[in-house]
């Protein structure tokens, strides 16, 4: 869609239909709130940024992140909007307001805060996008907040708590927009 700009009448008929499809999967919503996350290294060193957004079943959930190693990461919205470095511990566990097991390969799961595996390349950048249906921007910034957290190493999707995904090296805080 954004790089949609030559406004002849096939790529406006290609737009259409990609907004009909959007409205089905995470267009957002007229009203609706973000909360935007800037995430950091154990070091400090900017590591990118998330966003959350409301849409129209559930909400839409973004991660450009930059500045990690190489290689394939656990990524997770965990529960608490704090991010004390070096080990991000203070970020709690997975943001799970509905009760379930860790992981979309777990018959028990998922939590709403599970998020795919994030494929970092050799320039040390990553990036996710999804929709978590059902879940709300009022749930995930409520009195302690939530942060985005990367992990060091890969989630198997079925391990309860975190998938064996090894420690944080990434966090941040999500903020309203
Ligand atoms: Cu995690």
């Amino acid at each position: 869609m954004k790089t949609l700009t030559i406004a002849t009448t096939a790529t406006l008929l290609l737009a259409l239909t990609a907004c009909n499809d959007d409205l089905k999967t995470g267009a957002p919503l007229p009203e609706g709130r973000s909360a935007t996350a800037i995430l950091r290294t154990a070091a400090g060193a900017d590591a990118g940024r998330a966003t959350a957004t409301e849409v129209a079943d559930g909400i839409r959930i973004t991660l450009d992140a930059a500045n990690l190693p190489a290689g394939t990461h656990g990524t997770h919205v965990h529960t608490t909007g704090r991010c004390d470095a070096p080990d991000f511990t203070t970020a709690g566990g997975h943001w799970n307001p509905t009760g379930r097991k860790h992981g979309t390969m777990n018959p028990q799961g998922p939590h709403q805060g599970d998020l795919p595996n994030m494929i970092v390349g050799a320039d040390g950048r990553g990036t996710i996008a999804l929709t978590v249906p059902g879940a709300t921007l009022a749930s995930l910034l409520d009195a302690d907040g939530a942060a985005m957290v990367v992990h060091a190493t890969a989630d198997d999707l079925k391990t309860d708590p975190a998938g064996n995904s090894g420690g944080r090296i990434a966090c941040g805080v999500f903020q309203p927009a």
